[in-house]
């Protein structure tokens, strides 16, 4: 027989020369090397409350906060669960357990409690840091008992809840974070060894099938996504002391909390935490602490083009905005254009996974050259890219739409517990494969077209059709189901259901949707349910969902 020929591969790289990673470094320490020499620069901005924080309070509170973790019985590996808005709290305890070689998983604080403890059984926590205002969904009866350790009947199960607010409304069994971080003593820290294997943070995603999982990433991994945007002689994001980066956008999200605050702080920025969106806060704030760097995502950008609020507004020290998590149009960026004339808008391509960029807007890069309206940018420094046939696996060369895939020492490490699901997103040779369909044109640019995974994706907020589909299933009333992504103007893309009503059943469109709506955060709500008489399935049972989304855009046009 013929020796076997590997057939050729075209690999994408970015035109800027790699860059030295010092991948050996914990993520704190990669992050805070210039606290030292920027003791007294601004770090953190508490829009709410218009406090800031520079350097060297961050760094030692973070440090404060990672001596309270520990007092509370925080160890090296242990997971911690966040669930809180964008805060200087959230950003203590984030670095605070990184300190410590503790993982951090996010959540999302306005799901119900059911979603939430699902994230806090899978990650293995035992401690969270909340606010008193969702302690209530804590209480629910899935979860353990709230109060200390000892005070747990010996079963050493009780479960440890941390609340930021004033310590005099610290509800029942709760401790008050400011006290513990008050009492902390910094010295008491033990000498942690931190190996860039070792995992820091656990976003959960659904990928490209099924439910939520544990994305696993590591100090090795998130340095090395860092240093692609920020690090080098040309950075791809160009961001320096001075700056001062929006973080409006969940730090719960990777995009928030790697290319906003990660990134900020590694180049020596300032960034300004706003607990929540509201137009006029984030108009008042902009102004007020001369936002340069606005992380944005296309319903934003949206709200920002369409409001007439912003001409009261000073939004001239705006250099760079930033758009992911989501397509954005170009019409949308001709309209928030001619408010903001003096940045540059550009595109991010980014996904959990992926840890989490792949490609990046050259426009922002310190010596920058430019990019079509509706690009991605170009793959970021370090790493490869290639686009796929999604049928035969083959590689595609330019201008030839397939599955993106990215390789590098960015990626996660892989899923929490679940080596199958891994083994189907990271092949035997590294690559991460997307569920994106796009292709890089003669410039090295990458557009993405369409996506063949089964996520929806709500104002960039991820719905895993997967988890619809469960709840619909466990209805008594419904045979079959089917979960797919509408054409949205406002939101992008909104969940809508298929569904095969059981035998006798007369069940309407409204008791469906509020029976999904009382399970789930609000945008993973049915938008609308379409009656029909079989969910169409591939032989080995696999939901045609191109089909069901052909038939969709039949309607729409129709
Ligand atoms: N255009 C079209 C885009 C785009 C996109 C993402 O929720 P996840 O897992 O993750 C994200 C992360 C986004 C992000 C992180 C860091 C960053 O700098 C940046 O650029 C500004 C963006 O969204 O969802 C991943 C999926 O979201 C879609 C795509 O389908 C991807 O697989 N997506 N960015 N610019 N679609």
């Amino acid at each position: 027989a013929a020796a076997a020929v590997a057939p050729e591969v075209t690999v994408f790289r970015s035109k800027l020369p790699d860059i030295e990673i010092p991948s050996h470094l914990p993520l704190h320490d990669y992050c805070f090397a210039r606290a030292a020499e920027l003791p007294d620069a601004p770090c953190l901005i508490a829009a709410a409350t218009g406090r800031t924080y520079t350097y060297a309070q961050t760094r030692l509170l973070c440090r404060r906060a990672a001596a309270s973790l520990r007092v509370l019985g925080v160890r090296q590996g242990d997971r911690v669960m966040i669930l809180l808005q964008n805060s200087v709290e959230f950003v203590l305890t984030f670095f605070g357990a990184s300190f410590l070689g503790a993982v951090t998983t996010a959540g999302n604080p306005f799901c119900t409690p059911q979603e939430i403890h699902k994230q806090f059984r899978a990650s293995g926590a035992r401690l969270i840091v909340t606010q008193s205002a969702y302690v209530d969904k804590l209480r629910h009866e899935a979860f353990p008992r709230i109060g200390a350790a000892s005070d747990d009947g010996g079963d050493g199960n009780a479960l440890t809840v941390v609340t930021i607010d004033d310590a005099a409304n610290t509800p029942e069994g709760c401790l008050a974070f400011w006290e513990l971080v008050a009492s902390a003593d910094e010295a008491t820290l033990p000498e942690v060894s931190i190996s860039p294997d070792d995992p820091v943070a656990l976003p959960f995603s659904s990928g490209t099938t099924g439910l939520p999982k544990g994305v696993v990433l590591t100090h090795g991994g998130q340095v090395s996504g860092v240093a692609q945007q920020v690090d080098g002689e040309n950075p791809n994001l160009y961001m320096r002391e001075g700056d001062v980066a929006l973080c409006v956008l969940p730090l719960f999200h990777i995009f928030s909390l790697n290319s906003v605050l990660l990134c900020a702080l590694r180049a020596g920025a300032a960034v300004m935490l706003m607990p929540r969106f509201e137009m006029g806060a984030m108009l008042e704030g902009i102004q007020r602490w001369r936002v340069t760097v606005a992380a944005v995502v296309p319903p934003l950008v949206l709200a920002l083009a369409k409001n007439p609020a912003l001409e009261k507004y000073d939004l001239s020290s705006i250099r760079i905005v930033l758009s992911g998590a989501a397509p954005l149009g170009k019409e949308l960026v001709d309209a928030l254009r001619a408010r903001v004339p003096q940045a540059i808008f550009g595109q991010g391509y980014g996904m959990t996974e992926a840890g989490p960029v792949l490609s990046m807007c050259p426009a922002f890069a310190r010596e920058p050259s430019p990019a079509k309206p509706g690009s991605c940018g170009t793959v970021v420094r370090n790493a490869e890219l290639k686009v796929v046939d999604p049928d035969t696996g083959l590689s595609l060369g330019r201008n030839l739409p397939g599955e993106i895939c990215i390789r590098g020492p960015q990626i996660m490490k892989g899923y929490l517990n679940d080596p199958e699901a891994t083994a189907r997103t990271v092949d035997v040779d590294g690559w991460l494969h997307t569920g994106d369909i796009g292709f890089v044109d003669d410039d090295d640019e990458v557009f993405i077209v369409d996506r063949v995974k089964e996520l929806i994706k709500f104002k960039g907020f991820q719905v895993p059709p997967a988890e619809l589909e469960a709840l619909l299933l466990a209805h008594p009333s419904i045979a079959d189901a089917a979960v797919v992504p509408q054409k949205n103007d406002a939101a992008g893309e909104v969940p809508v259901a298929f569904v095969v009503r059981a035998a006798d059943s007369d069940i309407a469109e409204d008791a469906i949707k509020e029976f999904v709506s009382k399970q789930v955060v609000f945008y993973k709500r049915l938008h609308k349910v379409y009656f029909t008489h079989s969910i169409p399935k591939s032989a080995s049972g696999k939901i045609l969902r191109r089909e069901l989304r052909a038939k969709l855009a039949a309607a729409e046009t129709a």
